[in-house]
């Protein structure tokens, strides 16, 4: 069964999707989330001018000389352009390969080691008041777990929060569901750790006298804080007891959690920037991580996120798949599977896409009573609509980025 026809499908119902779509001799389809936020296009020209001409013609069912001969053969390896554009083909050839078969990919990967995938939703609020009505509509959603972003006295716009001055102008486009803000530049945010590190552990304080000891709660300091402040954040917090406490300190230099584990007990969780299992090497074996976060669509595919996990879990490491809404429908069933599959599931993060984006893609997953099943359809369940996806051209869009108070640029 060969390849004998390949389309890179770029649409953007509620924000930009890359689909790889993969049609073979037989008339079998796969789909593969080629997503880089705010990059897109990169993806895109590297499928379309470099990958999809060696793909033609290829054996469909052999997977891991496919993957291998991708990544090998390019020469430049690692990078996000390069992995999201492996993962694709390594998502639509698991696809096609059960639709051969006729069974669900989680079957393949060795069938269902749990009923349902416990998820979390993103709540939050500028202020204690609206975070707390986040957080119940996130439960009368049915969300048994909870990340809380919160705003902080003193600053204008901060990453994850609905209610902030951009989403008003944003004519009901939710900021914490889309980062990326449409446009020919990315916004400027302002940021102040020790405002933040003041504030976050009075937040937790106030959820937990609010919601109690039982509801897992999760925090996302998205790469703002130096190790020290990481510590110190973490050891804050311990009262609270985190679920986990997400990229507390730029992830490039991995040593530096060892002085975060060294002050703190709250369980750390890192990596949806991360791009291969070597990004993991030393944080995994000196065990600096209690949850990797890679996404299917940003490490290489079904194939090489499984090995990451299978590594991690030999340190009792377990998953927290990467779910926002940047993570196709397609993207998302992966991850699904994947973590359907492996022994060593920690959570799933769940955004919900929008309406439109549904409309494009059809998807057969399920989610009741806080836990999502990726369905029994033959391969990933999920189809995308070529005339619907067609009536969303490509928008610009860009993540926005920080500057403190003196102007310096910092992580966003
Ligand atoms: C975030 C993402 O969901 C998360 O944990 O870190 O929202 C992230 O900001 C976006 O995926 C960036 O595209
Ligand atoms: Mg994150």
């Amino acid at each position: 069964m060969i390849i004998d026809r390949a389309e890179v499908i770029v649409t953007s119902p509620d924000r930009n999707f890359v689909t790889l779509k993969l049609t073979t001799d037989e008339g079998l389809t796969g789909l593969g989330d080629a997503t880089l936020n705010g990059r897109e296009l990169a993806v895109v020209a590297y499928l379309k001018d470099h990958v999809v001409p060696l793909l033609l013609g290829r054996d469909a069912h052999r997977i891991e000389d496919t993957w291998q001969f991708l990544y090998r053969s390019a020469y430049w390896r690692r990078g996000p352009v390069t992995m999201a554009a492996i993962a694709a083909v390594d998502m639509a050839l698991w696809d096609i390969k059960g639709k051969a078969a006729g069974m669900p990919v989680y079957q393949l990967l060795g069938g269902a080691s749990r009923n349902g995938l416990l998820a979390y939703g993103h709540a939050s609020g500028k202020d204690n008041e609206a975070l707390f009505d986040s957080i119940r509509s996130h439960q009368e959603q049915g969300y048994k777990a909870i990340r809380v972003q919160t705003g902080v006295p003193g600053l204008k716009s901060i990453y994850g929060i609905a209610s902030n001055a951009t989403y008003e102008a944003m004519e009901g486009v939710r900021y914490d569901h889309e980062p990326a803000q449409r446009g020919a530049l990315p916004n400027e945010e302002d940021w102040d750790t020790r405002s933040y590190l003041r504030h976050v552990p009075t937040v937790f304080e106030a959820v937990r006298n609010e919601f109690g000891p039982e509801l897992p709660l999760l925090h996302d300091a998205h790469h703002r804080l130096t190790p020290i402040q990481a510590a110190k954040l973490g050891k804050s917090l311990e009262p609270y007891d985190l679920f986990w406490l997400e990229d507390v300190s730029p992830a490039e230099n991995q040593e530096a959690l060892r002085l975060v584990r060294q002050h703190t007990t709250t369980p750390l969780a890192i990596g949806e920037i991360f791009n291969t299992v070597w990004d993991y090497q030393q944080i995994i074996r000196e065990q600096l991580i209690d949850y990797v976060r890679s996404a299917v669509t940003h490490t290489g595919g079904i194939s090489h996120l499984k090995k990451v996990l299978d590594y991690a879990s030999q340190y009792q490491i377990k998953s927290g798949m990467h779910g926002p809404t940047d993570i196709s429908p397609v993207g998302m069933a992966a991850a699904m599977h994947l973590g359907l599959s492996i022994h060593n599931f920690g959570i799933q993060e769940y955004m919900q896409h929008g309406a439109k984006t549904d409309r494009v893609f059809q998807q057969s997953f399920t989610w009741e009573g806080g836990f999502l099943h990726p369905g029994d359809r033959p391969g990933l369940g999920v189809e995308l609509d070529t005339d619907e996806a067609g009536k969303y051209p490509y928008v610009q869009a860009y993540l926005p980025y920080n500057r403190l108070a003196d102007g310096t640029v910092h992580d966003w």
